[in-house]
């Protein structure tokens, strides 16, 4: 059984984080992944803060555990959302896309458990003074919204940095993946390529599809250009906007427009010509639906057998 401290902290049995992805992780999976012993996250994404508060409540009635709601800090909503989580007295609260700083009082005074997704030390040691109770520490590889640095590089910095536990995200799709994050010093790890394909997930079949018939190349960081990189399967729109970014005759504002709704045309209407399907590198070790049940206890179980017989390299 692999326990850690952050199993203590948020009072749940595997130390394993359901990734918060925007327009996808609702209350049916995030109670799925509860009820498997890990935390589920309800993502907040662009959501209006009500149906925030009605998948929260949702999430109460489908399982007994804890659970976290992801806050995407470039939403237009996240200072509603954000007290929304505070009202709501959610057990955890997950950041992204940006600084929490001017809301962390706000949970903390709650009691709620605040922990920042990172992309590097720098903000990371921010996050630590801030008073944030664990961080997340998210590398290029993942799915989504991605920081400049690899999860291998910048993993064991960020442990190096902190006191706080840190919980490693990107790349990570398998025992072997959590046992590795284990060895850089990580006391949890997050995934969110593995949970799309989750027999919970609601996601449109034409996505599962698609991340399960990835392979390791086929996916493509675009929106460098205006500085928040997103991470996506290669489709018709993601080498399209690839193209168009790199093309001085459009402008931002053309290339903002083009992303905007793409991320819910690929999630809810399964759209494989203009939908934005956000998938991890990792896309390609996915190779088939399992429970939200079948995906945890497959993952701990594998990575405990890896850290129990890690000791056959040393003579
Ligand atoms: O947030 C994510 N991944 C996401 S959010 C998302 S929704 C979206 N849709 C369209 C365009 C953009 C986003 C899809 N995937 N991951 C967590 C994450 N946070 N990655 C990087 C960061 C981050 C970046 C900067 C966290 C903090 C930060 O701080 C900046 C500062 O100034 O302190």
């Amino acid at each position: 059984m692999i326990q850690s401290p952050v199993c203590d902290l948020l009072n749940i049995r595997y130390p394993v984080f359901q990734g918060g992805m925007a327009c996808i992780s609702d209350a049916v999976l995030a109670a799925a992944v509860s009820n498997a012993g890990g935390l589920g996250v309800i993502a907040a994404g662009n959501e209006l803060p009500e149906a925030v508060r009605a998948e929260i409540r949702k999430a109460r009635t489908l399982t007994p555990g804890p659970f976290a709601v992801n806050i995407m800090l470039m939403s237009p909503y996240a200072a509603e959302i954000a007290s929304v989580a505070a009202e709501e007295k959610v057990g955890a609260v997950i950041t992204g896309a940006g600084n929490p700083e001017k809301y962390m009082r706000l949970w903390l005074e709650k009691g709620i458990t605040v922990i920042p997704v990172i992309p590097s030390v720098t903000i990371a040691r921010r996050m630590e003074r801030l008073g944030a109770t664990a961080v997340i520490a998210e590398g290029g590889e993942s799915g989504g919204h991605v920081g400049d640095l690899t999860t291998m590089a910048l993993l064991p910095q960020v442990c190096d940095a902190l006191g706080i536990p840190v919980i490693a995200a990107g790349g990570i799709a398998d025992g072997r993946g959590m046992a590795a994050a284990f060895l850089l010093g990580a006391s949890g790890v997050q995934l969110g390529t593995r949970f799309l394909v989750a027999t919970e997930c609601c996601v449109h079949a034409n996505y599962k599809a698609k991340v399960i018939k990835a392979k390791d190349t086929d996916t493509i960081a675009t929106g460098k250009r205006l500085g928040h990189p997103v991470r996506s399967l290669k489709t018709p729109f993601s080498r399209n906007y690839f193209a168009k970014e790199y093309d001085p005759t459009v402008s931002n504002e053309e290339l903002e427009a083009l992303g905007s709704g793409a991320l819910s045309l690929a999630a809810v209407a399964g759209d494989e010509q203009n939908g934005c399907f956000m998938a991890g590198q990792i896309a390609g070790l996915v190779t088939k639906e399992q429970s939200a049940k079948e995906i945890v206890e497959e993952l701990c179980g594998q990575a405990e057998q890896l850290l129990k017989g890690a000791s056959i390299w040393v003579k």
